[in-house]
């Protein structure tokens, strides 16, 4: 492995790889070309370096423990950089970019060396696919290498989509963490302390710096980085959307209809999982065509088109067992890479909820022997909370060819959700498009544990969950999501749906959840197809529970609590609306989400 002359005649990326160069001044420059030859040689030095440890029990998979300090996203430390404050809204870090590029420009200066720079073009989207993007990051970390292998389309293809004059969005990465002479990192992750990382987006330049942080969305990225902060603001100026959703495909089987289904839900509410859910119910089909990002573009037919920009899954790994997704247990047998999971004696990996007790003795995510005792509540996990599995998609057993498909999927259906103990129902529909953007823009999940300066039960919003990932100000971007509705003929525009898998009763979960989710999505098909049956509400478009596909587990009388308005409840939610969050968004709020909330009120009486 070694390519230090560009292997591009692209003048401006030639140029912006020379002046990194000489600013962060590694000991050599690597062009990427996304072979396995070169993953594997990289997975090698990896080994060697002692930050890798092979599996015996997973082919060509691989076990990475970070620094406790480098195991998530760190929000605090994700800057929109914008010139004006006011462009990024009261919902994101700004600061002002110059004096950031002062700050971090200085931290950047001989930063690689000792280290290799590693030139990566990726593509965001099948390459060639009009509604795709280009990106090339600069990395001292080839762990970052292996993963974007996974999570883009890396290599010469992209640098041949590029030519000598196509648009890229520079995304520039350093660990932090030069070497001397002599030096290695002597098996330990390399990172920075964490009042030096710095995650910062550029939105007027397109541009992405992140400095000293090593892991997932911190530095892999085309993902959060790249297709949702900067993406949602070339999209915003574009005349499309650029999503944290999930696509899914449902085909009835008794004649082959398909419909295809968006879904946002913040973090923690079994994205994945519904992206590959095994439908409980006889003659449907679920298949995966993303499970984190979508892009959707309105289309010349009227319909809205949508792809999934990435290649692979960065899935969490605790939780996830043969149970709650064997899609996503099916993907990960091969060809994974693992983060701060445990490692057995026999070299197979584990996590809390994987659907077995721990098979003997493990090494937890610490590098430390760790022996399950069952008696401990208290125990410390073996597994990170945030550990991670990053797996190519197509390894997926239910990966819809439609995945590669360059012009996208036409979208029936958006669906969000949230972990709502109370008040919201397992389904309903909004009446039009302006009230299906006000069920967006009122997205959130209620808290379970005690934050720092938040009350259990109190709702925290995260609308469209889209609150760490939105690029600019979310009162322009709920008015964006008006405008796009505007674009898209009455015919072609997607139904939008709120779902709620976790309504309690009597402290227990009231729905099932997983794979009887599929019923809900039957009924949403059939509201999508025509053929659906549906009450009209204060709050929008409901089933009525007697005609509703119910699971056995499930009384009648819950099925029509949680199919029921719960009024008192809504005037609640209501009054938390217009007290607590819309007033966040200031003069920005779109007139249509406060005349949507008027209506709502009026209608609940
Ligand atoms: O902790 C990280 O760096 C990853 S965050 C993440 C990864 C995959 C999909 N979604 C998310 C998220 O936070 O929404
Ligand atoms: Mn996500």
């Amino acid at each position: 492995m070694s390519c230090c002359e560009s292997p591009s005649n692209h003048e401006k990326l030639n140029a912006w790889v020379k002046e990194i160069a000489s600013l962060t001044e590694p000991d050599s420059i690597y062009w990427c070309d996304g072979t396995k030859a070169e993953y594997d040689e990289m997975v090698q030095s990896l080994i060697d370096a002692g930050l890798a440890t092979p599996l015996k029990k997973r082919p060509n998979s691989y076990l990475f423990r970070s620094d406790p300090s480098d195991v998530a996203r760190v929000e605090s430390r994700t800057y929109i950089a914008s010139k004006s404050k006011d462009d990024a809204g009261p919902t994101n870090n700004w600061i002002d970019p110059k004096e950031l590029k002062k700050e971090m420009t200085a931290l950047y200066k001989g930063c690689m060396h000792g280290r290799t720079m590693y030139v990566i073009p990726f593509s965001m989207g099948p390459i060639g696919s009009p509604i795709a993007k280009i990106g090339v990051e600069l990395t001292d970390s080839p762990y970052v290498v292996i993963n974007m292998h996974i999570m883009a389309r890396v290599g010469v293809k992209v640098l041949e989509v590029l030519g000598a004059k196509g648009e890229f969005i520079p995304c520039l990465h350093s660990i932090g963490k030069p070497l001397l002479s002599c030096q290695d990192d002597n098996g330990k992750w390399p990172c920075a302390p964490i009042d030096k990382k710095y995650i910062a987006h550029f939105p007027e330049e397109k541009t992405i710096w992140s400095y000293g942080s090593g892991y997932g969305g911190n530095a892999l990225l085309g993902k959060k980085c790249l297709a949702l902060r900067i993406a949602s603001v070339a999209a915003k100026s574009e005349g499309w959307l650029a999503e944290h959703m999930l696509i899914l495909k449902i085909t009835r089987e008794s004649d082959n209809k398909v419909k295809y289904i968006a879904a946002a839900f913040p973090s923690a509410c079994g994205k994945t999982n519904l992206a590959m859910l095994v439908p409980t119910i006889k003659g449907w089909k679920v298949e995966t065509v993303g499970d984190d990002i979508a892009w959707m573009r309105p289309g010349k037919d009227g319909k809205l088109y949508a792809i999934n920009p990435e290649a692979g899954f960065f899935g969490v790994a605790p939780g996830t067992s043969m149970d709650s997704n064997p899609n996503a247990m099916h993907s990960i047998e091969e060809n994974t890479i693992f983060t701060n999971v445990a490692l057995t004696e026999d070299g197979d990996v584990w996590w809390e909820q994987i659907g077995y007790d721990a098979p003997g003795k493990l090494i937890d995510w610490h590098g430390k022997e760790w022996v399950q005792d069952k008696s401990n509540k208290d125990q410390a996990p073996a597994a990170h909370g945030n550990s991670r599995f990053t797996a190519p998609a197509k390894q997926c057993p239910v990966i819809a060819p439609e995945f590669e498909e360059l012009a996208g999927v036409p979208i029936d259906a958006i669906l969000f959700g949230g972990r709502r103990p109370s008040t919201i129902p397992l389904v309903h529909q909004a009446k039009n498009w302006n009230h299906g953007v006000f069920m967006g823009s009122i997205v959130g999940s209620e808290i379970t544990a005690a934050a720092l300066d938040l009350k259990v039960g109190d709702v925290r919003r995260d609308p469209f969950a889209m609150l760490p990932f939105c690029g600019y100000h979310m009162g322009d971007y709920f008015k964006h999501w008006i405008e796009v509705g505007k674009k898209i003929p009455e015919a072609g525009r997607p139904k939008i749906f709120f779902v709620n898998w976790f309504r309690k009763k009597d402290g227990k979960f009231a729905w099932p959840g997983y794979g009887e989710n599929s019923r809900v999505l039957k009924w949403i098909f059939e509201q999508c197809d025509g053929s659906g049956k549906s009450v009209d509400t204060p709050i929008g478009l409901m089933p009525d529970p007697a005609n509703f596909d119910k699971p056995d587990s499930v009384s009648e009388d819950t099925l029509k609590e949680i199919l029921s308005v719960d009024v008192e409840g809504w005037k609640k939610e209501i009054a938390d609306i217009k007290q607590n969050h819309y007033p966040k968004f200031g003069n920005k709020l779109p007139k249509e989400l406060q005349e949507e909330l008027a209506a709502i009120e009026k209608r609940l009486g």
